[in-house]
């Protein structure tokens, strides 16, 4: 029996050679290249294990002990563990772990808590925000109306006392804090206050930070907010997915959004992961790892800076770092092409205040999850900066990087991704 839940990999090469040749790629992928994505990670073969399980099966419309399916007892026990783990981690009064991914939980809130037509304030895309909280292009840009904050240009931090000033001005149902690419803490002692100024619901989307949170890395912004948001596969290392933590006062219309609101049935295998994941965050090894994550990625920001790239903000406090590359006299696009080439992976990123198109762009975003999960420290941190660097300049040099792609792979050879 015990044999279903192990990798198969056998049963799939054999029924599906195409795919299963793809999957193999896609590891030696995993293996050989730098995985410098700040919102990945290599999350751990019991994790994948639940993902792969027959719980992936089961209907379970409804919460435990209410479905709308027979056959759910022993799902509900899953999704009971898995709740208590979140509220545990957390210290939450609520948590639900149904949503599909960040967007999806993204939607639920903004169903709980807003009508089409309010006003929502949220962080500008340009300077870090996320597509949900208000891009034209998105549900929340075309529904509803949607007010921005940004970063100031002379330090590229929240600018708080703007925030407040537009807050009293556009008097948001909610306010909405969080970002994809802001190396910052945010102050949500700050944001309270500035919500309770002017009445609005406090919603933080934590999707690129909670994993911090989750390791007692960085102040968490649960006691403060009214609910956050967030997906489980950044530097939380979970499965591919999202989740809402809400006040107790909250619970009931959270629930709602996320089912019947806005999703039909849970995928009750992620479920499972969900509450897999959590319980290696409450482990003292994976705290010492949100802190080495921070620690690296400091640490890369500096050396960043010394191979003669801006670092915005001056660094970082979190697991990501942005990096304004344009005293290397290319663009982010070509910064990011380059490094793919050489075999370290990572995006281009607007920068604040960015000249250039969002698909263009003046940066890149570097994060330290995965490469830490593969066990690098601080000392491997300059030896990535400097191939960063020798790509970015010399990358369109097939033979140049080609040799910078074998450094790369010595490098990650030492800290091979899933060992065998
Ligand atoms: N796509 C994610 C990121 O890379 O930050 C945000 O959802």
């Amino acid at each position: 029996m015990t044999e279903f839940y192990g990798p198969d990999f056998d049963a799939l090469s054999a029924q599906d050679p195409e795919i299963a040749k793809l999957l193999l790629s896609e590891l030696t992928r995993l293996r050989n290249n730098l995985q410098l994505i700040a919102s990945e990670n290599l999350t751990s073969p019991a994790v994948l294990a639940a993902m792969g399980s027959t719980l992936s099966n089961k209907y379970a419309e409804g919460y435990p002990g209410k479905r709308y399916y027979g056959g759910c007892e022993e799902v509900d026990k899953v999704e009971i563990i898995g709740i208590d783990r979140a509220k545990e981690l957390f210290g939450a009064e609520h948590a639900n772990l149904q949503p599909h991914s960040g967007a999806s939980a993204n939607v639920a809130v903004y169903l709980a808590f807003t009508k089409p037509g309010d006003t929502v304030l949220a962080m500008s895309l340009p300077h870090g925000g996320h597509l949900t909280h208000g891009s034209k292009v998105n549900f929340s840009g075309k529904w509803f109306n949607i007010e921005s904050y940004g970063v100031r240009s002379e330090d590229e931090l929240i600018d708080y006392d703007e925030l407040r000033e537009t807050a009293k001005r556009v008097k948001p149902k909610m306010i909405c804090s969080g970002a994809t690419a802001y190396p910052r803490l945010i102050d949500f002692k700050k944001i309270r206050e500035i919500c309770d100024e002017v009445g609005a619901i406090m919603w933080v989307d934590a999707a690129h930070f909670i994993g911090l949170v989750a390791g007692k890395a960085i102040p968490s912004p649960v006691p403060y907010a009214d609910v956050v948001s967030f997906t489980t596969h950044k530097v939380l290392r979970g499965p591919r997915g999202g989740m809402i933590l809400s006040k107790a006062e909250h619970a009931a219309a959270v629930d709602k959004a996320v089912f019947p609101g806005m999703q039909g049935g849970p995928v009750m295998s992620a479920v499972a992961a969900k509450a897999v994941a959590l319980k290696e965050c409450l482990q003292p090894a994976y705290q010492a790892y949100a802190k080495q994550v921070i620690e690296n990625a400091k640490t890369l920001a500096s050396a960043l800076e010394k191979e003669g790239m801006r670092a915005v903000s001056g660094g970082t406090d979190t697991h990501l770092a942005l990096i304004d590359v344009r005293s290397t006299g290319v663009t982010g696009k070509v910064a990011d092409d380059r490094c793919g080439k050489s075999g370290i992976t990572l995006n281009k990123n607007a920068i604040p205040y960015d000249p250039e198109t969002p698909a263009v762009t003046s940066g890149i975003r570097v994060g330290t999850p995965a490469v830490t999960t593969q066990g690098m420290k601080t000392s491997e941190m300059p030896v990535i900066a400097s191939l960063i660097s020798r790509a970015i300049r010399d990358g369109e040099d097939e033979a140049k990087a080609a040799e910078i792609k074998r450094e790369v792979n010595a490098l990650t050879s030492k800290f091979p991704a899933y060992p065998r």
